[in-house]
């Protein structure tokens, strides 16, 4: 091909800078990315986050050595104020922009989808009552009712009695059913580190997936301003060994035992009387 003297000087500055960065954002930046590998979710996520970022530093990159070369070498010198020829447009310029942006939109959509239906069930996000994007086991899921109150949260498990608790450990390893629900007004339960954020609205049962992957703290934060101390609406969750959680499920069994009998039978969502106050 006949490349014009400065296309050719753009093109080689552009090569050298892109394989630089993509390098350095894979390797040095990319583990840093949010929100993590705790959980396949939020791996996914972290991937999609690599990516986007890998692919769009070489853009960037063109973008910014032409504006730099332009202003360098095509700028007006002396008291010369005069245009340059006027450009009619260039067909194989135009040609590649549309065949290179198309390929990238094209290319990361059908990757997008194929992560967030089939590897990621739904990456974390709540599907409503059916969702459409399951795990493989999805009927072994061990499920898990979040209850977002004015101002807290609070979770049952449907089967271990219909138990609930003051906080929130995980078993490591297993696939998780959230059924995200409020008793009040709406709330989101963000999960950062396990790559979960989910309506939690009255009256629906809003179900997210997540299988983590790591041991360790996440934190929990509603992400809805939802009244007064939305902003105390604050906690630490656990992913736990398998039978640290069975001895954490057995203890909390204990412990909540004179409790059972003041809760509603375990339900998909709660009605709560209006004349009371929720919670
Ligand atoms: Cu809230």
């Amino acid at each position: 091909m006949n490349l014009a003297p400065e296309t050719r000087k753009i093109l080689v500055v552009w090569l050298v800078l892109t394989a630089i960065a993509v390098p350095l954002i894979v390797l040095v930046l990319g583990p840093h990315l949010p929100p993590g590998k705790m959980s396949s979710e939020a791996s996914a996520q972290t991937d999609a986050n690599v990516v986007l970022t890998a692919l769009i530093a070489p853009i960037v990159l063109l973008l910014a050595v032409y504006f730099g070369y332009s202003l360098a070498v095509f700028r007006a010198r002396g008291d010369q104020l005069e245009d340059g020829p006027p450009i009619q447009g260039h067909g194989p310029t135009q040609a590649l922009w549309i065949v290179v942006t198309s390929a990238i939109v094209l290319g990361l959509a059908v990757w997008g989808s194929d992560t967030l239906i089939v590897s990621a069930h739904g990456a974390g996000g709540g599907q409503g009552p059916n969702p459409d994007a399951l795990p493989a086991n999805a009927g072994q899921a061990l499920q898990v009712q979040v209850l977002g109150q004015q101002w807290n949260w609070t979770y049952r498990f449907p089967s271990f009695g219909g138990l609930e608790t003051a906080h929130l450990e995980l078993p490591v390893g297993e696939d998780i059913e959230l059924h995200v629900t409020s008793l009040d007004v709406v709330h989101s339960f963000w999960a950062y580190q396990l790559g979960v954020k989910a309506d939690a609205v009255p009256g629906v049962d809003n179900i997210a997936f997540v299988h983590p992957r790591r041991l360790g703290n996440f934190s929990i934060r509603c992400s809805e301003l939802c009244g007064l101390w939305h902003g105390h609406m604050f906690q630490t969750g656990q992913v736990v060994s398998a039978p640290q959680f069975a001895s954490w499920i057995a203890q909390q069994r204990h412990a909540e035992a004179a409790n059972l009998k003041y809760l509603p039978p375990y339900a998909r969502d709660y009605f709560p009387d209006p004349t009371r106050r929720a919670g």
